[in-house]
This record gives C-alpha cells, structure tokens and sequence, in this order.
C-alpha cells in the first residue's frame, strides 16, 4: 500500500500570480512568509520584465485569500552596490528578538551571494550587508543563539563546490555577532548516481523548532537529459547542536506534479522559502514558488511529518 501524500496543495493555488500585482511584472514567486499584526504577510519575489528582481509585500488575513499587494516595490536592489546589481531574490524570514531577521539572495556582478536585511514592520528595512562571497545562496538564519556552541548564531547556506563534482551541498556557519561568520561544516551534502537529490541541496524553509529537533525543508536537484527537476525533502537538526544531523527523508516529499510546478518560465520547480505553524501546533502551511512563476500554498500536518520522517530516513 503507497503512502498518503503529506502535502495537501490548496484548492486554489496559485494563490498568487503575476496577474495579481498592481504593477506590470513577469512573475512572482519564492516568498517569505511572517505572521504580523494577525495577518499573513508574504514578501515575495517578484522579476519584472527588465529580468531584475525585488522584494514586495502582500498580506492577507486568512492566508489564502483576499490578498492586499502592495502597490509599491517594498524592498529594491541596490543596483548601486556591486552586491545587487542584478537584483535580490529567494528571502527567508526568521524572527530574533523583536527583529525579523530577511536572509536573502544578493545577485552580484560575480555571482549570487547572501546578503542580510531585518525589519520589524515591513516597512522600514536595515541592511547588514554581505554574510557570506559568492557562490552562495539559499540560507536563513536560526532564531536563537546555541549556548552549546559557545552562546553563537548559526546561519544555514549553500554554497557552491567542484568537488567530488561540481555541485553544492548545505553547510552551517556559526557567528558570534551576525557579522562575523566560522566553524563552517558541511550539514547536508548532495548525495550521488541516481537518487533524487544526487545534484545540488539547498535549503528551502527556515528552521523550525520542534519537541524532536529542528526541521528543515531542502530542495534536491537532480539533472535530466531534459533539464532540472527541483524537489522537496526533510531533515531533522539536533536541537542544542543543529551541525549534527539527526534524520534525513530518503525520499522527497514534494515535487512538481500540478499544471502550474510542472510548466512556466522554469519548469519541473517547486521551492518554498516559508512555513508558518498554525495555532493548533500542528498545521504547517507551506508557501512555495511554481516553476518560478506563481506562488503556491501546501499545508501539512507537523506530527506526521515527524513520524514519517523516523520511518523513511537513511
Ligand atoms: C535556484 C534559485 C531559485 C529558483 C530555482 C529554479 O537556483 O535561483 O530562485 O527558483 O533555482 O529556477
């Protein structure tokens, strides 16, 4: 007997698309996602036809509809600044303090780095500069400092490495002060041959703190003669030493199977970049990009998830 799906995709997604904007844009997708002031509130990615990306609000009170866009770029590119030439991209959103900490993708002039921004209304924005060179995206912060590990912040990223082959695995770095970042160690590697994930991992949804450890959304990559397929897969992060991996879902958990993830400006893609759990600590809602080209919402039940993980981890 096959498994039952653990995402349920909501009946209405995408729940966003680029028709939704109050402004000319080519697509909207891969947003962050924060609970503020009793609503939910996405702060999506958004290319417009210049190919540039930046950063726009959109609210809503029940998460799924009635969504309020904002009618002005909330956070641009520096376009100045070498660090944002070609925009900003893929953000993930982890509250520290009274402080929503934005970890986002810098595109550079020689590649993609992570750059750091916090905010606490999502108006007014800081930035705080580069945290980690290029080739290197794909990270969020946690939300609270490791006494274990010397009383230090820890970042999750990924980046890019030519061996064993070219590829990128996660790794997890370690700060004292948000600014300055070492112990770097490999978390999750990509694994090989023919597996799911045999290409690049990235991380995908902050880390969320959970009775059993830490979990994690990842995306997998893998190749095909007919280009990349982007999945989903979990991992659960010791809770006091989040650089030890205590599970890792041997297969994925989500992947392109709707009309709207199998085909759009980059087809075979999902890729979510925020979670919000539910007041019965039990629902997740999974917001993600489609085929980087619409904002989709899954939702799934954290206690399953966590059961299933202990069964299917390698
Ligand atoms: C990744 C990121 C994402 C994008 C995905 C699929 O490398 O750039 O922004 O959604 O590729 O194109």
């Amino acid at each position: 007997m096959s498994d039952p799906e653990l995402f349920e995709r909501h009946p209405s997604n995408p729940i966003l698309t680029a028709r939704d904007w109050p402004y000319t844009v080519n697509a909207v997708f891969n947003p962050a996602v924060a609970h503020l002031d009793g609503e939910t509130l996405l702060l999506a990615r958004v290319e417009d036809r210049s190919g540039i990306s930046h950063l726009c609000v959109a609210r809503s009170r029940d998460g799924v509809s009635h969504w309020v866009v904002e009618p002005e770029r909330r956070l641009l590119p520096d376009l100045a600044s070498e660090a944002e030439r070609y925009g900003i991209e893929d953000p993930r959103v982890t509250i520290c303090g009274d402080e929503h900490m934005i970890v986002y993708t810098g595109y550079s002039n020689v590649g993609p780095l992570v750059r750091l921004a916090s905010t606490r209304d999502f108006r007014e924005f800081e930035r705080h500069g580069t945290v980690m060179p290029p080739e290197d995206k794909d990270a969020a912060l946690f939300p609270r400092r490791f006494p274990q590990a010397g009383d230090r912040w820890a970042l999750i990223h990924r980046p890019v490495s030519t061996l064993p082959r070219p590829g990128a695995q996660i790794w997890l770095s370690w700060s004292p002060d948000l600014h300055h970042w070492g112990d770097h160690t490999v978390l999750l590697p990509a694994r090989e041959g023919g597996w799911w994930d045999a290409h690049r991992v990235g991380l995908c949804t902050p880390p969320l703190e959970t009775e059993r450890g830490w979990l994690i959304l990842y995306h997998g990559v893998r190749v095909t003669t007919a280009g990349s397929i982007y999945r989903v897969g979990i991992a659960l992060l010791d809770l006091e030493r989040p650089d030890r991996v205590l599970a890792r879902s041997d297969e994925w958990v989500l992947g392109p199977e709707a009309p709207y993830e199998r085909a759009g400006d980059v087809p075979q893609v999902v890729f979510p970049c925020g979670w919000l759990l539910g007041d019965d600590g039990d629902t997740l809602r999974v917001y993600y990009g489609a085929a980087d080209t619409s904002i989709c919402l899954a939702t799934a039940s954290l206690r399953t998830l966590l059961d299933w993980l202990e069964r299917h981890s390698s």
